[in-house]
């Protein structure tokens, strides 16, 4: 058995070495300029007739929700920067809402109208409506930079609830669904968590003297 002066040692090694990792995690939480990527892709599907509103959508960029990815098929290859025709998007799944924070973010939906009449959509995400007028056959909608409440939303618990009015006269079909969103560290609550190690081991100092 070692003396117990020894045993303080290596103690205190130990908890130095913890102390210099709890810095070092704050340093890279705190200055560097991380980010993360999310997305939610969403292989929706669904007929929406005339009148009808179709209830179900849910962003989600914390778990998993059953649609790992997307390719966009069946729209113009004509026009790719509108439609994004053979393009692949996929969940990046793993946001936390305690350590991170929503920055921004954007959302796009894929319609489709089979016999190319006018028709109206509003998309409701919660409580936002978004009206996006007259269109005609197929039709992308998408949101350069998502407004302050769906940033409070979204920041909350990583979801965001949408629901799709078809007020036309004709039957639609919504066929994709995709949020991405960009987050930094939230450097307030790490150093919380730091705050809250430092007293951790305050306290385990005052235990053993
Ligand atoms: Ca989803
Ligand atoms: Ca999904
Ligand atoms: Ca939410």
């Amino acid at each position: 058995m070692l003396p117990a002066y020894l045993e303080n040692e290596s103690q205190n090694m130990k908890l130095k070495t913890l102390f210099s990792i709890a810095i070092g995690f704050a340093c890279v939480y705190g200055v560097q300029a991380t980010t993360y990527k999310f997305a939610d892709a969403d292989s929706i599907g669904v007929d929406i007739k005339a009148g009808e509103i179709w209830k179900l959508g849910k962003f989600d960029i914390v778990n998993s929700d059953g649609t790992e990815s997307f390719k966009v098929e069946g729209y113009p290859d004509d026009d790719t920067d509108q439609y994004h025709n053979g393009v692949t998007y996929t969940s990046k799944l793993g946001f936390d809402p305690l350590l991170m924070k929503i920055i921004k973010g954007n959302i796009s939906f894929w319609f489709q109208d089979a016999n190319k009449d006018a028709f109206t959509i509003s998309v409701d995400l919660n409580e936002m409506l978004f009206d996006v007028g007259t269109a005609h056959g197929t039709y992308v909608y998408q949101t350069t930079s998502l407004d302050m409440d769906l940033i409070v939303d979204l920041q909350e618990d990583g979801i965001i609830t949408y629901s799709v009015d078809n007020k036309s006269a004709s039957g639609i079909t919504f066929d994709y669904a995709l949020l991405s969103a960009t987050a930094v560290p939230d450097t307030a609550s790490s150093m919380i968590l730091l705050g809250s190690a430092l007293s951790g081991f305050a306290m385990l100092r005052r235990k053993r003297s």
